[in-house]
């Protein structure tokens, strides 16, 4: 991980996977994380405030996409290796899914999986997460399965286990932490698991590959990072012109990261909260960092987080990772 920067947002310098409670982020939160956005040079905001009901099924959309790569190489892995992976989480476990969204993934555990005891999903989009367990329940009735609406990069409290707790984070979400975030997330999941992690990770890869991942021809990538704006409108009567901004992402190599920024397209002042804030021509509102890792570096961040990296099955164009990383 020495080569990658290290760069915190105050936001996430937070997580701690503690304690207890099923509180998603309130529009309080989103609305003063915008404001503060708003008010910094250079301006920058979570990603997690893209997760909305129609952020979260635009993200469903992305998911699809012939350009990215991630969903479906990573389904492929899950169904591939089930199996084994289902052989390192071992029986009777609990698990628990940071950023659940559409729990699609797990169901390919849950089927190779010996008598899992409960699933727990955590996301931040409450309506698409119940949405998805009730959808659970009626596919696996003898699983108990306990939705829990909430930010999973801040404070937050899990029941007590039902089985050996065991992580599954799929996606590379872990990507959109910058790395020393990802080192304390990884460090307070081992904290609230028994038996390990099973992550999903992006690789490092052709810069072109990953920008086409980013900037997809049917302009749906744009629509999810511009529904940010769309959302700050919806709720907190804000009057951004979507049509003044435009959808900005490309690869920084050294950084090995995706950055998103949403880049005004003339000088123009933006109302919100009864403030005025003044875009100059070009200015831009970085919205997100997809980081990228090699097998290497990831394994030596997991290494500092306190875990033993064990299996990880890797496709054959070396696009995705899945990693057992054991406690
Ligand atoms: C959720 N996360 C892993 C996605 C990514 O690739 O970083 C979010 C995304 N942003 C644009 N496209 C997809």
């Amino acid at each position: 991980m020495s080569s990658l920067p290290l760069r915190a947002t105050p936001d996430f310098r937070a997580v701690m996977l503690a304690v207890i409670g099923d509180a998603p982020p309130s529009r309080g939160d989103f609305a003063s994380d915008l404001l503060a956005a708003l008010a910094q040079r250079p301006r920058a905001i979570a990603p997690k405030h893209f997760y909305d009901a129609a952020g979260s099924a635009l993200f469903e959309r992305i998911c699809e996409l012939p350009e990215y790569y991630p969903t479906r190489t990573e389904l492929a892995l899950l169904r591939r290796h089930a199996r084994e992976m289902a052989e390192c989480i071992g029986a009777d476990a609990e698990i628990v899914e940071f950023g659940a969204g559409s729990s699609r993934k797990v169901r390919l555990l849950l089927d190779a999986l010996r008598t899992p005891r409960r699933f727990v999903p955590i996301d931040i989009s409450a309506e698409h997460l119940h949405e998805a367990a009730a959808r659970l329940r009626a596919d696996y009735p003898a699983l108990e399965v306990l939705p829990l609406a909430a930010d999973f990069t801040r404070r937050l409290t899990l029941p007590p286990a039902a089985g050996s707790r065991v992580g599954f984070f799929p996606g590379s979400s872990i990507g959109n932490f910058d790395p020393d975030d990802a080192l304390a997330f990884l460090r307070a999941a081992a904290a609230v698991l028994d038996r390990g992690l099973l992550i999903g990770v992006d690789l490092v890869k052709d810069p072109a590959r990953l920008h086409a991942a980013y900037n997809d021809a049917a302009g749906v990538t744009a629509a999810f990072n511009l529904n940010l704006l769309a959302r700050a409108n919806r709720e907190l009567g804000a009057d951004f012109d979507l049509a003044a901004f435009d959808h900005y992402a490309y690869y920084d190599p050294r950084r090995q990261r995706i950055e998103m920024h949403l880049v005004s397209r003339r000088a123009q002042t933006v109302r919100l909260c009864g403030q005025a804030f003044g875009f100059d021509a070009g200015e831009s509102l970085h919205t997100e960092n997809s980081y990228k890792y090699t097998v290497e570096q990831f394994h030596a961040l997991a290494r500092e987080a306190g875990y033993r990296p064990g299996a990880v099955w890797v496709d054959d164009e070396r696009l995705f990772s899945v990693h057992w990383l054991a406690l």
